[in-house]
């Protein structure tokens, strides 16, 4: 059996999924749920409460004790480790994990006690700031400044600063708490603070990833000197190197062989950030493929033929994990605002999916509505914004069908308006995340986008594609012949565009747009 390992580090959970190349199948695909598994972390969403709506942290604890607990109840169901022949980690981007000199002396975790006790006393931060966030303003416009301007930051990196990028976090924390930054040895990134953990000494960073921080360049896949001056003293120091996400991280650590029963010598590849590892589980890293990732947030993405920034600023560039670049635009205001609309009008999600399908009508004569219960990262909408336009019956909140198809509508509309830029039309859109289990999302956004839109028959294509780049780099596996097996679209849940509706959604598009205009900064 060839059998590899991809863990998912993702905002609310974190999932274990396992390739069997030999047998083309999935032979594990477990998770543990923040909220649900680890109520004592008090972070239903995977953020911690906070009085102030735009700081969003983690503890990163909690991403430790669920490795432990995650691989112990795959064991005690009766999965095998000693099975895994390679590992690769996938981890929500930017987060960043803060750890002391002691990091340095680990060599080994001790399995007879639980990790969270050991890494504590090497966090010289308690808290992780995570995506989410989106305090770091001022630290923008003074890592842009001292850069010599946003163009300039954009051209090195493939972003403008961006506040949930890692570099703007680091120099904020570094302003906030001059000391604890002063006692920071090491900044890692949740993928490769996991892939840490599974090694017990120090890993790099992977290019996929280490470009959302605002501080690799991305010609030469080095740190900028420029950027890390701009961000925070001795910050080179601070950071392992960036590597490509083909480098091996080293082996799994004794803790794991001894505590779960992995094999000896069980190599680990770099980590690397959910959306490159998600082009790989779609099968997408040729350009010609765009992708709708439907998660905690909206992400829309696809490998590029040359690297072009966005002239708005709000999409990036990042590496491909497979060679190259991609592009990505991400909306904060994705799963969380969908499930606001659910909640607020009590319904499951087959009586929202039947408001949208079966008793309103594509164009929603005229309803929409901006959805941005949190600041929103494309368009730039720094305050939540909820406003209803169209008939008084659905602006006072009283059709709930409206209601369910007016959000998922406005998102679609959204990301088609800021998507443009990227101006490559793809052949096939495909579209993977829970939300793609929804047959009414889907069909809006077949109908908005006037193309078919292919659900991956794996939801989690981010553990999948990690799996899948330790089986290419670690197994000798072609691409081809994983995207083969295991990114295979559900042709019989593909959603076919109405041509008639295009004419419907035009007018639709301008008038959401105009009222958006308003609010971006
Ligand atoms: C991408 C982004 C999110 C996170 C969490 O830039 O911020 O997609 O990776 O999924």
């Amino acid at each position: 059996m060839s059998c590899y390992l991809g863990l998912d580090a993702s905002t609310q959970s974190l999932s274990a999924i396992v390739i069997d190349t030999d047998s083309s199948s999935i032979t594990l695909n477990e998770t543990v749920n923040f909220g649900a598994d680890l109520p004592d972390y008090h972070s239903p969403h995977g953020s911690l409460p906070n009085d102030d709506p735009l700081v969003k942290q983690s503890d990163p604890l909690m991403w430790v004790e669920a490795l432990d607990l995650l691989l112990q109840r795959c064991r005690s169901a009766g999965f095998d480790w000693q099975t895994i022949d390679g590992v690769s980690v996938s981890g929500q981007q930017h987060g960043s994990v803060y750890l002391n000199a002691r990091y340095a002396d680990i060599n080994a975790w001790d399995p007879g006690c639980p990790l969270k006790g050991q890494v504590q006393p090497l966090l010289s931060r308690a808290v992780a700031p995570i995506w989410m966030d989106s305090s770091t303003t001022v630290e923008c416009r003074e890592i842009a400044a001292a850069a010599g301007g946003d163009q300039v930051v954009t051209r090195i990196s493939g972003s403008r600063t961006i506040e949930r990028f890692t570099g703007p976090q680091i120099r904020r924390f570094y302003k906030l708490d001059p000391d604890g930054y002063g006692k920071t040895r090491r900044i890692h990134l949740v993928s490769s603070f996991m892939t840490w953990l599974l090694r017990g000494s120090d890993v790099p960073i992977d290019h996929g990833d280490g470009a959302g921080m605002n501080l690799l360049d991305l010609a030469s896949g080095e740190w900028n000197e420029r950027l890390l001056e701009a961000t925070a003293p001795k910050l080179r120091d601070k950071l392992p190197p960036a590597v490509p996400s083909t480098t091996c991280a080293g082996f799994l650590a004794d803790y794991f062989v001894t505590k779960y029963g992995f094999k000896e010598k069980t190599p680990l590849l770099v980590g690397s950030g959910d959306n490159p590892n998600s082009l790989v589980g779609m099968g997408a890293i040729q350009p010609g493929t765009a992708v709708i990732s439907l998660g905690t947030s909206d992400t829309c993405f696809a490998a590029m033929s040359e690297p072009r920034t966005d002239p708005n600023g709000y999409g990036h560039v990042f590496g491909n994990p497979a060679g190259g670049y991609m592009c990505l635009i991400a909306f904060k205001n994705g799963s969380l605002a969908r499930e606001e609309v659910r909640q607020e009008f009590g319904l499951n999600w087959e009586q929202f999916a039947a408001g949208v399908l079966q008793r309103t009508e594509p164009g929603n004569h005229g309803n929409f509505m901006l959805y941005y219960y949190a600041p929103e990262i494309t368009p730039r909408i720094l305050e939540p914004v909820v406003e209803r336009f169209g008939s008084p019956s659905f602006c006072q909140g009283s059709d709930a069908d409206a209601a369910a198809r007016a959000i998922l509508e406005s998102q679609a509309i959204s990301m088609q308006l800021h998507s443009q830029w990227i101006g490559e039309t793809p052949k096939r859109i495909l579209v993977t995340g829970g939300a793609s289990r929804n047959p009414a999302v889907l069909q809006v956004l077949a109908d908005v986008f006037q193309a078919d839109l292919a659900p991956l028959a794996v939801s989690n294509s981010a553990g999948l594609g990690a799996a899948m780049r330790a089986a290419n780099q670690m197994g000798g596996h072609a691409w081809e012949s994983l995207f083969a097996c295991f990114s295979q679209p559900d042709a019989s849940r593909t959603a076919r565009p109405r041509r008639e509706l295009d004419a419907v959604y035009r007018p639709l598009r301008e008038a959401f747009a105009e009222k958006q205009r308003r609010y971006i900064v």
